[in-house]
C-alpha cells in the first residue's frame, strides 16, 4: 500500500482508537491521530510516524481546526469517539448524561464527518468506518441513553451510505459487543473501578482494542468496490448482549 494514503482515527487518545492508529499506520497509512489530550495522541503520533491533532469532536470549531490540518485529501475517517456515560434505568437517568452520549456518539461524528467529506470525495477513493456497537442493535437494563445513542451511531451510518451512494465513498460500521478497555467502564461508572471490573468479572478473554481495530484495517483494506456495511464482533464468551460466559 502506498504511505501517500492518509487516515483519521477520532478519539485515538486510549482504547480502540490508539489501538486502530497503530493497526492504519502498520499497514502503511499515514495516521492523523485526533483527540482531546494532546499529551497522548502526541506519544501516539511519534510512535507510529503519525500526526497528532487536538480535537473535540462535540465542537464544531475546534472540527473545523482538524479539518484545515487534514487539507484536500483523506482516504479514511475512522469516526471512533464516543462512550457511556452512567447506568441508571430510564426512570433515574440523568438527561445530562444522556445529552452528553448523544453529543459524541452521534453529533461528534456529525460535525467529524461533515468536515471532512469533502476531503475524503476528493481523494477518488475514500472510506467512513463508524465504530458502533452492539448496544447499537439490542436494548438492556439501565443501558437506555448509550443504546439509543449508538442506535443514532447506526442509523446515521445506514444514511449516509444511501445518500452517497454513486460517489467513490465507502461506508461501514463496525459494532463490537465486550471489549476490555482501560477506560470504557471505568468512565461510563464514573471511575467506579469495582462496578468496571464486574462488567468483566469471570470472562474468559474479553475483546481487547486490537481485535477491534485489526477488524477495522481488514475493512480498509478490502478493494475499493467492496463495502463491508457493517461488522459486529464479539468475544466467544458473549452470544448475545444477556448471555455471557463467566467463570467461577
Ligand atoms: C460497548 C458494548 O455491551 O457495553 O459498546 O453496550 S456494551
Amino acid at each position: 500500500m502506498s504511505t501517500s494514503r492518509t487516515a483519521v482515527v477520532t478519539g485515538a487518545s486510549s482504547g480502540i482508537g490508539a489501538a486502530t492508529a497503530r493497526a492504519l499506520a502498520a499497514d502503511g497509512y499515514h495516521v492523523v491521530c485526533a483527540a482531546r489530550r494532546r499529551d497522548r495522541i502526541e506519544a501516539l503520533a511519534e510512535e507510529i510516524g503519525g500526526r497528532a491533532v487536538a480535537c473535540d469532536v462535540t465542537d464544531p470549531a475546534s472540527v473545523a481546526g482538524l479539518a484545515r490540518e487534514v487539507g484536500g485529501e483523506l482516504h479514511v475517517l475512522v469516526n471512533n469517539a464516543g462512550g457511556a456515560f452512567g447506568s441508571d434505568p430510564v426512570e433515574s437517568a440523568d438527561p445530562e448524561q444522556w445529552r452528553a452520549m448523544y453529543d459524541v456518539n452521534v453529533l461528534g461524528l456529525l460535525h467529524v464527518t461533515q468536515a471532512l467529506l469533502p476531503a475524503l470525495r476528493a481523494s477518488g477513493d475514500g472510506l467512513i468506518v463508524n465504530v458502533g456497537s452492539t448496544a447499537g442493535r439490542i436494548a438492556y437494563e439501565g443501558g437506555a441513553g448509550y443504546t439509543a445513542a449508538k442506535h443514532g451511531t447506526q442509523v446515521v451510518t445506514e444514511t449516509l451510505r444511501l445518500e452517497l451512494c454513486g460517489e467513490p465513498i465507502r461506508i461501514s460500521e463496525i459494532a463490537p459487543g465486550m471489549v476490555r478497555t482501560d477506560e470504557f467502564a471505568t468512565i461510563r461508572f464514573g471511575g467506579d473501578q469495582e462496578k468496571a471490573d464486574a462488567v468483566y468479572a469471570g470472562v474468559p478473554d474479553p475483546l481487547v482494542a486490537e481485535d477491534v481495530a485489526q477488524a477495522i484495517a481488514w475493512v480498509a483494506s478490502r478493494p475499493s468496490h467492496v463495502n463491508i456495511d457493517e461488522l459486529v464482533i464479539r468475544p466467544r464468551a458473549q452470544a448475545a448482549q444477556h448471555k455471557v460466559h463467566r467463570q467461577a
